[in-house]
Parts: C-alpha cells; sequence; structure tokens
C-alpha cells in the first residue's frame, strides 16, 4: 500500500470527518493535513475520541480555503499527493437566506485552492499520480421528473444558490484539467445521511424533533424525492476513485435507495414508536406538519452509479432501512454532541427557518 499524504478540506464536517476516520482506519499510511474554517458545521469535538497517534497521522489546521495566504504558507511547508475538496456551505435553505457565504466558499475557494494546487503540481515537475478530488452534488443537474436518472452527461441545471455555486466550482474544476491538464477528477453525489451529520439536514433534523417530540415540518407535500447514500459507502467511493479514479472523469455516486421524503419520515416516526413503545394514540406521525415549500424546491433527485460500478467496482454495501436504524441509534448515544453543535447561532437558524414557514 503505498504512502500518501493527503489536504482534506472541510474534514470537521459531516462528510470530511467520516472520510477522515475511515481513511484513518482503512488506509494505514495514509497522512491527512485537515484545512478546515470551522463554521457552524465544522467541529473538531468530532475526533476527541480518536486514541493518540505518535505518528501524528492526522494534523488539524484552522483557516478558510479562500485565505491565499495560508494556502501558500500550507503548500511551501507540505508536499501533498492528493487535494480531497469537500470544504463548502452545503445547506440549500441556507443559500436561499444568504447565498453570499456560498460564492466566497464554494466559487472563490475552490478557485484559490486550484491556484495553490496548480502552482504545487507544476514545481513538483508535475507529479503523475497527485490528484485533485472534487466532491460535488448531484443538485448540479437539477431537477428529475418522475422517470430517469442523472448520468455523468446530464447539462447542468442548478435551481439554488447552493447548486449554482457548486455547479461554478465544478466547471472551474474541469476548466484547470482542459487548460492546464491538472489531475482534477469531480465526483457528483446524492444524499448523505449518518453520524456527525449537522442537525439542520433533513434526518438528523427529524431525529431530534422526535427524540424531544417536537413538531416534524415537511416541505409542500412531502413527495419530493431523495436518492439516499449512507456516509461510509460514499468514503469507500472516494478512496476507490483516488486509487483507481481516471483525471478528468466525473463519477456519480448513488445509493439506488430513492425515497420521497413523508417516505423517510414515517419510517423514522415508526422507528421511534417501536423503540419508545409509544402507543397508537401517541404515535410519533401526529407530529408532522406539512409546511410552506422550499423556494426552487427540485423535485427528484436519483443517480445512475453504473459508470463507477463498471468502472471502479464500486457499489453502495449498506441497506438503507439498516443504516437509517444505525444511524439513529448513533444520535440517540451521542447527545453530548448534539448539544455541543446546537448553539445559540443554531437556535437562531431554527427560528429564522421554520419561523417564516408557519
Ligand atoms: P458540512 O456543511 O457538514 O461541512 C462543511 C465543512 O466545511 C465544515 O466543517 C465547515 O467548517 C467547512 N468550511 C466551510 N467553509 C469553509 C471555508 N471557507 N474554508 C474551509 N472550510 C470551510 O458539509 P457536508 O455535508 O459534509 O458536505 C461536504 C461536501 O460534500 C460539500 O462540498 C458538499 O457540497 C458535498 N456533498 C454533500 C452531500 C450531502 O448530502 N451532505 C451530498 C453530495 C455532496
Ligand atoms: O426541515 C426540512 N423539511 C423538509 O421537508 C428539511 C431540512 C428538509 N426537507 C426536505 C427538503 C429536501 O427535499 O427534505 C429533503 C432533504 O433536504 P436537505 O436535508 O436539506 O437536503 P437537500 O436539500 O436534498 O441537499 C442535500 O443533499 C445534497 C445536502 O444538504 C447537500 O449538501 C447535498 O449536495
Amino acid at each position: 500500500m503505498s504512502t500518501k499524504t493527503l489536504l482534506v478540506t472541510g474534514g470537521a464536517g459531516f462528510i470530511g470527518t467520516n472520510f477522515v476516520r475511515h481513511v484513518l482506519t482503512e488506509r494505514p499510511t495514509w497522512c491527512i493535513i485537515n484545512l478546515d474554517a470551522l463554521t457552524y458545521a465544522g467541529n473538531l469535538a468530532n475526533f476527541q475520541d480518536l486514541a493518540p497517534d505518535p505518528a501524528a497521522r492526522h494534523q488539524f489546521v484552522h483557516g478558510a480555503i479562500q485565505d491565499s495566504g495560508l494556502l501558500e504558507q500550507l503548500f511551501t511547508e507540505e508536499s501533498f499527493d492528493a487535494i480531497v475538496h469537500f470544504a463548502a456551505e452545503s445547506h440549500v435553505d441556507r443559500s436561499i437566506l444568504g447565498p453570499e457565504s456560498f460564492v466566497e466558499t464554494n466559487v472563490v475557494g475552490t478557485f484559490r485552492l486550484l491556484e495553490a494546487s496548480l502552482k504545487q503540481w507544476r514545481s513538483r515537475g508535475k507529479l503523475e499520480n497527485f490528484r485533485f478530488l472534487h466532491i460535488s452534488t448531484d443538485e448540479v443537474y437539477g431537477s428529475l421528473g418522475s422517470e430517469g436518472y442523472f448520468t455523468e452527461s446530464t447539462p447542468y441545471d442548478p435551481s439554488s444558490p447552493y447548486s449554482a455555486s457548486k455547479a461554478g466550482s465544478d466547471h472551474l474544476v474541469k476548466a484547470y484539467f482542459r487548460t492546464f491538464a491538472l489531475p482534477a477528477i469531480i465526483t457528483n453525489c446524492s444524499n448523505n445521511f449518518g453520524p456527525y451529520q449537522f442537525p439542520e439536514k433533513l434526518i438528523p433534523l427529524m431525529i431530534l424533533n422526535l427524540m424531544e417530540e417536537k413538531s416534524l415540518p415537511v416541505y409542500g407535500d412531502g413527495k419530493n424525492v431523495r436518492d439516499w447514500l449512507y456516509v461510509i459507502d460514499h468514503c469507500d467511493a472516494l478512496i476507490r476513485v483516488l486509487e483507481q479514479g481516471k483525471p478528468g472523469e466525473t463519477y456519480n455516486i448513488g445509493g439506488g435507495a430513492e425515497r420521497q421524503n413523508i417516505e423517510v419520515v414515517n419510517l423514522l416516526c415508526d422507528l421511534f414508536d417501536s423503540r419508545l413503545d409509544r402507543s397508537t394514540k401517541k404515535a410519533s406521525r401526529r407530529l408532522i406538519r406539512f409546511v410552506t415549500d422550499r423556494p426552487g424546491h427540485d423535485r427528484r433527485y436519483a443517480i445512475d452509479a453504473s459508470k463507477i460500478r463498471r468502472e471502479l467496482g464500486w457499489s453502495p454495501a449498506h441497506n438503507f432501512e439498516e443504516a437509517l436504524e444505525a444511524t439513529v441509534d448513533w444520535y440517540v448515544n451521542n447527545m453530548d454532541w448534539v448539544e455541543l453543535v446546537r448553539s445559540g447561532e443554531y437556535r437562531k437558524w431554527i427560528e429564522i427557518n421554520y419561523g417564516e414557514r408557519e
């Protein structure tokens, strides 16, 4: 197994944390420098339980990807075999209420990171095995009707400031491959769920509201469809792409688990009823409230993951219902973590986003 030094950006967020932890166990010869601005979505406590490591395979650097001075210093001190770029503003609802930070981080930040990477790659003789792995989303493709799937050649058609900023960053990454030959790869992934997801996103928000018997705000008619993927399956796919993916290529990653939002919420309600022994009268589904829809709400996402299956031999290993139950267990057993991330700022967000929908 080859030794690698990875620069992971956004490695203290949801997917980044899972990726860092997964790599530390699955690839014992890889080292990680984790660059994260620690916005509301990033949390260093995610690594507190890791055993002390004399080899210091995971080092944290606090800072923003758009800080070119910091990038210059970091790229002077370290030589990277790969950049794994997760850092982003990632919540669609926040992008509707305040889009500017999405352009700053997702577009300008990605540009600055590309510049720093290109400079180092050139100065190291254009290393053949260098990779710039850009983690993107299926939302760049827009919305599907009831039929069809997103493939790697589906035209971009983003609906929200979030997905538009991710689309912009994808285009920049493609341009750096085509124009400068920087060995970049893009992955476009469907909705992730699992441990350490910030409780602003559908699944953890519903889990916490169910625990506290609060109302369950379902946007619109609840029939929007998402294609769910357990975060560890995503991390496995990313390792495969790093090791076997071809520069200049895009790989779509999806769970093949399409569910309407209301089906996911009902399933969570039933899980809680059976665990808490809630009677029919107290059944959790009574907590569901249909609230004002998200503007520009994409109706359906569904990924055709046949390329990554065929070319890299990846397919998801976890079943949706079982992984959802494991995720519920994780939140129930990690209420200390939940309390830590639900700061005053979080409560303000809940008031603004859900207050407006009542
Ligand atoms: P997240 O919001 O949980 O984490 C983002 C992390 O980036 C946080 O730790 C935050 O502190 C950090 N960050 C934000 N701005 C930064 C900046 N300017 N400089 C440095 N760090 C910064 O997001 P996530 O759900 O883990 O998503 C990670 C990536 O995966 C994103 O690029 C997202 O677009 C993409 N993605 C997410 C999903 C999903 O379902 N969550 C699906 C497909 C793709
Ligand atoms: O309170 C809610 N009620 C509700 O009905 C919330 C927070 C969401 N929803 C709906 C909106 C979506 O149809 O649930 C669905 C999932 O919503 P989010 O969890 O906000 O995810 P989504 O908008 O689909 O985007 C996610 O997947 C793609 C991530 O947040 C993105 O970062 C990723 O790119």
